[in-house]
C-alpha cells in the first residue's frame, strides 16, 4: 500500500479523519464497508468493534478509534494542536476526549438505538442521550472564545463540528447558543471541510 486508506461511512465518524488528512495535505483513498463487511473476520482484525473509522497507514500499520486517530494525525497537523505544556493543551485534551468518549456515544445511542435495548425503550434511551449532549453543549457554549482553546482553531473544533452534524434538531441545538452556531458556520465554510463534505457519497 502506498497511501493511507480510510474505512469510513459517509458523513459519519470518518469525517474527522478526512478533515485532518486534508489539513495535513496527505493523500488517501476511502471505502465504505457495509454491515456485512464490517462483520467479517478480516474487518474485525482491523477493528475488533467492527466500527468505522479505521485508518490504514502506508506502512501497513493501522489505527482504530477516532480519538486515537486524531492523536496520531496531530503530528501531521501541528497547526491544529495546542503547544505541549500550555493551558490550552489541557483544555484541548479534556474537551476532545469528552467529545469522543461521551458525546459521540450519546449520538450513537440516538441513531443506533436498536443496539441499546428493546424497541419499547427507544424513546427513553434517545431522550436520555439527548439530554446528556444538551447539557454538554451548554458547557461548550460557555467555553467557546471563539474556539474551544481560544484563538487557535484545533482538531477539537473540527471534531465538535463533526458530531454537531448528527444532532437530530439543529435549530434547537443553535438556539440560545450563538457562539456554537457561529463556530459551526465558520468551520462549515473552511475549504478543507467544504471539500470533504462535497466528496461524500450520497448513498449508503
Ligand atoms: N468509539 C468509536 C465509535 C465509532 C462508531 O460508533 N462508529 C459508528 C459510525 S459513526 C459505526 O461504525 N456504527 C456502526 C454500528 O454501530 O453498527 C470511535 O470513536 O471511533
Amino acid at each position: 500500500m502506498t497511501s493511507y486508506h480510510i474505512y469510513g461511512r459517509p458523513f459519519a465518524g470518518s469525517l474527522i479523519v478526512e478533515f485532518m488528512m486534508r489539513e495535513a495535505g496527505l493523500s488517501y483513498t476511502i471505502s465504505f464497508p457495509d454491515d456485512a463487511e464490517r462483520a467479517t473476520a478480516e474487518f474485525r482484525a482491523k477493528n475488533p468493534t467492527g466500527k468505522i473509522p479505521v485508518l490504514v497507514c502506508p506502512d501497513g500499520g493501522q489505527l482504530y478509534e477516532s480519538l486515537a486517530i486524531v492523536q496520531y494525525l496531530g503530528r501531521h497537523c501541528p497547526h491544529l494542536v495546542p503547544e505541549a505544556g500550555s493551558e490550552a493543551e489541557k483544555i484541548y485534551l479534556s474537551v476532545l476526549t469528552m467529545l469522543g468518549a461521551t458525546m459521540y456515544p450519546a449520538y450513537h445511542r440516538q441513531h443506533h438505538t436498536y443496539q441499546y435495548g428493546p424497541e419499547h425503550a427507544y424513546p427513553e434511551i434517545q431522550a436520555m442521550a439527548r439530554s446528556v449532549n444538551d447539557s454538554l453543549y451548554d458547557y461548550i457554549e460557555s467555553l467557546l472564545n471563539p474556539y474551544i482553546c481560544g484563538a487557535q482553531l484545533t482538531a477539537a473544533d473540527l471534531y465538535l463540528y463533526m458530531i454537531s452534524r448528527w444532532n437530530v434538531d439543529k435549530t434547537q441545538l443553535r438556539a440560545r447558543r450563538p457562539k456554537l452556531a457561529h463556530l459551526i458556520d465558520t468551520i462549515r465554510a473552511h475549504p478543507t471541510i467544504e471539500a470533504t463534505l462535497a466528496s461524500q457519497p450520497r448513498h449508503k
